[in-house]
Formats: structure tokens, C-alpha cells, sequence
């Protein structure tokens, strides 16, 4: 087999690669070194022992370095002594006597894991041992990222799925170096977390979704459960619950946050509608203060989004009132607050994030201090159809090709927003049209991983042929994780029988 290729389809593309010469074979008695005393490096070892065994049926063990390293091992070792790598850098160094991945934080040996594995055949992906010379070419690799924030959207409210849907795709996104998931729980079709005091949020407010199916909801040991498996994947999850718009689900359950205190029907369409909290009554404050609460004790990490998209039954005044109170709740608790770009009319507090995503709206008058996510619709949104024939999907964006996904700058779209006032991107998908996960994986593979590439790579020496000759050799990559990716004319993928 010809040696090297690998490391020239890395996705997102690292800041540095140099070849050398020669390779390292992974071979059964090959053993991953890590520091002592750190369970965190541990773990991290241990997730490639697990991945590297399952696939090859080695028994990989995970060992203390010793001061003079065996040969034939893979290392992973935390270095204080390097001031300029960022929290997610790593350093991977392959030669024929070894593999030593270094980096100041945990967060970059996983990301240096993810490399590692893109270094081996495709074949490493599939979920049966596989009879294979495990070889790496020789290279040496510098690699951080540009930007701290590279996420993705789930819409869990439209079409409710499951924690195993969830965990498989933060798998499939840390596999591309995405560090956010951030989960839509509330929308006017459905509340999707247990709230214990508020219990018939979730209880009544979960109960149907787009098309009138079942729905559900999360308990909040689900939910738990699905921010540990996020957190040992470097991700982080956002809760969102969308106010004060957007609250159908809400109000069915609770008709007193409603102005008229009378339930409405549950939604079970996808129109725009003009639900709304009472946001002047007294009982929405202490709704409020409750959920934010119990999200916050469910939060290790620092966000919470609090939506306040599409806001449109509340007037200016009481929106900007409302948006106050909001921010000074989610500040109580420690957290930062997101919004939707709507929430930029108002008094933002400088740790507040505006999450851009209209069209039309390309100026945002920002308060010093505040960051944007930026998520242009028109560039970014995975329910938009592909092309006029995707099955699936919405167009009032227009259609989203896999080159559109890619082929842009967030730097310059914007008015008056630099690279500094950027925490970065997400991708979100709305589920609207969405009810399965192969459904899910259609519409956000191949285009998240485009988008992954400009949040983590370089923006300079980007280019739209050297990524899509990339992405076609990730083909066999997909295929042995059995993603449902969509394979755009635009690509020049291998052929199906050839992969
Ligand atoms: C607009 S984007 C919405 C969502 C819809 C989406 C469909 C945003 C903040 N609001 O409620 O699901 O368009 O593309």
C-alpha cells in the first residue's frame, strides 16, 4: 500500500503537517503511555485502547510512561512548557520506533486522538475486527484551532429523538474536531426536558411533535447521561429553551403563563406562530427563575440559550424588559447567556452572546464585550435542501450546497464584526422535515464537516478543490461508520463498488 496518504486527507486540515520517512505498524503488543497520576490522560488512552482493540483485535493496554519509553508505543503526555499552545492544541509526532501526542490539555490529546485515527485506513472505522497491516506513515504534526466555538444544532422540540440518537452524533461530530452541541429542548411543538418543578412541562408539553406523532421528553437523568458522554467527547452541550416566543408546548401545559390563562391546542404543524409567555405576569418570573435554575444545575459548562427568536406577539418595550430580567437570571446562576440575533436590540450584558443567523440583518450594534456565533442561514443552516430536489429539507433560505457550506468566511459577512468579536460557528438543524437518524445524518453530513474545517483550520491556503478531493476520501470513512451522508454531484467521490 502506498504510504503517506492519509495524513494528506486530514479533515479539518491541521496547521502544520511535514512527511518523513518510513512508518510505525501498530502491532499486538503496541502500548499507549500515559502520564501518571492523571485519570483524566487515562481516559483518554483508554478511548483509543477501546477503539484501537475493537477494530484490530489487539488487546491494547494502557500503561504508566516510565522514564525510559518503551519502544513501539503510542505516548500521550501533557506539557506545561509550551506557552503558546491553547487549551485544544496538540502536537503529533509518527515515527517508525513511535507515536507521541503532546498537548497542555486533555481537550487536545482527544483532538490529537481524532487525527490519529483519520491516519489510519478507513477500515480502522468499522465496527468488526478488520485483518490489516495497521500502518501510519511518518509525520509530524502542529495543530489548534482557530476558533474556541464549532457546534451544531439538534431541534429536538419539531422531532424528538432519543439519547441514543444523541450520543451517536457526538461521536460523529467530535470525529471532526465540533466541540458544541447545543440542544434545541423547547419549541411550540413540544418541551423536551423534565423540569421538576414544573413536571407538566414535560409531561404534557412533550408529549406530541411535528405530524402529531408521540414526542417525549428527557428526564433529567437522560439528560445527564448524555452531558457526561458529551463532556468525555470534549463537548460541551447547550440547553436552549426558546423565551418568550415560541412557548406553545409551554402554555398547554401551564395555561396561567399564558395572558388569557386559557390552553391552546398543541401545535402540531410548522407554521410561525405567535405563542407567547405573559412576560408582565408575576407567575412567568417565577417560571423563569425555576427553569433557568434547575437547567443551570444540570450546566457544568457556561452556557445557557435562552432563545428569543421570532418574539413577535411581544411588544418592543416589554421584549427589551423581558431580555433584562432574563440575563440577570442566567447571571445569577453563574452562566452566560445566548440569544438568537433578535435579542441585539436590547441592553446586552458584555458577557452575553448574540447567535447570528438572518438574513437581511447585516449589522448587529454591539456592546463591547459581547460575542456572536455566527450561523448565516443562507451558508450554514443543515434543514435547508441541499438543491431543489433534496427530499427533505426547507428553502426559505435557499438551497445549501455542500460547496456553500464550505466555500465562505465568516471574517467579512458580517458588518462591523471582526474575527476577535467571534467565538465562532454553528450549524444548526431544525427538524421540521427531520424525523429519523438517518434523516439527521443526510442533512448534516457532508456539510458540517465543511463547516468544522473553517472553525478549526487556517482561513489562509483554504481551498475549495484540495477540501472536496479531501471529502471524497472520507468516503470509506462515512461509509464504515455507516453514515447516511448525502454524496453531492459537487464531489468527486469514488465509486460505491470501489469503496
Ligand atoms: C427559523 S432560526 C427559526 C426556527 C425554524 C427555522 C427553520 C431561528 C432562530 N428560528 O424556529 O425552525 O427558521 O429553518
Amino acid at each position: 500500500m502506498e504510504t503517506n496518504i492519509y495524513s494528506k486527507t486530514l479533515i479539518p486540515k491541521p496547521v502544520s503537517v511535514v512527511f518523513s520517512d518510513g512508518s510505525f505498524h501498530l502491532e499486538p503488543e503496541t502500548t499507549i503511555a500515559v502520564e501518571p497520576g492523571n485519570p483524566e490522560v487515562f481516559a483518554i488512552g483508554q478511548y483509543l485502547a477501546d477503539t484501537l482493540t475493537l477494530l484490530t483485535g489487539f488487546k491494547m493496554k494502557v500503561v504508566e510512561k516510565s522514564l525510559s519509553p518503551a519502544q513501539k508505543q503510542i505516548t500521550m503526555e501533557i506539557i506545561n512548557d509550551y506557552p503558546d499552545l491553547d487549551r485544544e492544541s496538540y502536537n503529533l509526532s509518527v515515527t517508525p520506533l513511535g507515536i507521541l501526542l503532546k498537548a497542555s490539555q486533555p481537550a487536545g490529546l482527544f483532538w490529537g486522538v481524532q487525527t490519529l485515527r483519520q491516519l489510519l485506513p478507513p477500515a480502522i472505522e468499522l465496527e468488526e475486527i478488520q485483518r490489516s497491516s495497521w500502518e501510519i506513515a511518518a509525520v509530524e504534526i502542529r495543530d489548534k484551532p482557530r476558533f474556541p466555538f464549532r457546534g451544531m444544532m439538534l431541534d429536538v422540540s419539531r422531532h424528538f429523538f432519543n439519547p441514543a440518537v444523541i450520543k451517536r452524533l457526538i461521536d460523529l461530530i467530535a470525529y471532526y474536531k465540533l466541540n458544541v452541541l447545543h440542544l434545541g429542548l423547547t419549541n411550540d411543538q413540544g418541551w423536551r426536558l423534565m423540569i421538576e418543578s414544573w413536571p407538566n412541562l414535560a409531561l404534557i408539553g412533550g408529549r406530541t411533535q411535528v405530524g402529531g406523532g408521540d414526542g417525549g421528553y428527557y428526564t433529567q437523568e437522560d439528560y445527564r447521561e448524555m452531558v457526561a458522554y458529551a463532556q468525555s467527547r470534549y463537548i460541551t452541550i447547550i440547553p436552549e429553551i426558546n423565551v418568550p416566543g415560541h412557548t406553545n408546548a409551554a402554555l398547554t401545559a401551564y395555561p396561567e403563563l399564558n395572558c388569557d390563562g386559557i390552553a391552546p391546542n398543541p401545535f402540531t404543524d410548522t407554521g410561525i406562530h405567535t405563542s407567547s409567555l405573559c412576560v408582565n405576569k408575576e407567575l412567568t418570573t417565577t417560571f423563569l427563575e425555576d427553569v433557568i435554575r434547575e437547567l443551570a444545575g444540570l450546566t457544568p459548562g457556561p452556557f445557557i440559550h435562552t432563545g428569543g427568536d421570532e418574539a413577535e406577539a411581544t411588544s418592543e418595550e416589554d421584549y427589551r424588559k423581558f431580555m433584562k430580567q432574563v440575563q440577570e437570571i442566567v447571571a445569577k446562576h453563574g452562566k452566560r447567556m445566548i440569544g438568537w440575533d433578535e435579542i441585539a436590540t436590547s441592553d446586552l450584558r458584555p458577557t452575553t452572546v448574540v447567535q447570528f443567523w438572518r438574513p437581511g440583518q447585516m449589522r448587529l450594534n454591539l456592546v463591547p464585550g459581547v460575542k456572536v456565533i455566527f450561523s448565516p442561514a443562507w451558508r450554514i443552516y443543515l434543514d435547508m435542501k441541499y438543491n431543489p430536489e433534496t427530499p427533505l429539507g426547507l428553502d426559505w433560505a435557499g438551497s445549501v450546497s455542500v460547496r456553500d457550506a464550505y466555500d465562505w468566511d465568516p471574517v467579512g459577512e458580517l458588518e462591523g464584526v471582526e474575527e476577535e468579536d467571534m467565538l465562532g460557528l454553528e450549524a444548526p438543524l431544525w427538524t421540521e422535515t427531520v424525523e429519523t437518524l438517518d434523516e439527521i445524518e443526510f442533512m448534516t453530513f457532508p456539510r458540517l464537516i465543511g463547516i468544522g474545517e473553517i472553525s478549526w483550520s487556517p482561513r489562509a491556503g483554504r481551498d475549495w478543490e484540495d477540501y472536496c478531493s479531501r471529502l471524497a476520501a472520507h468516503a470509506p470513512r462515512l461509509e464504515a461508520m455507516k453514515v447516511n451522508y448525502y454524496r453531492s454531484p459537487l464531489v468527486p467521490w469514488e465509486k460505491e463498488d470501489d469503496d
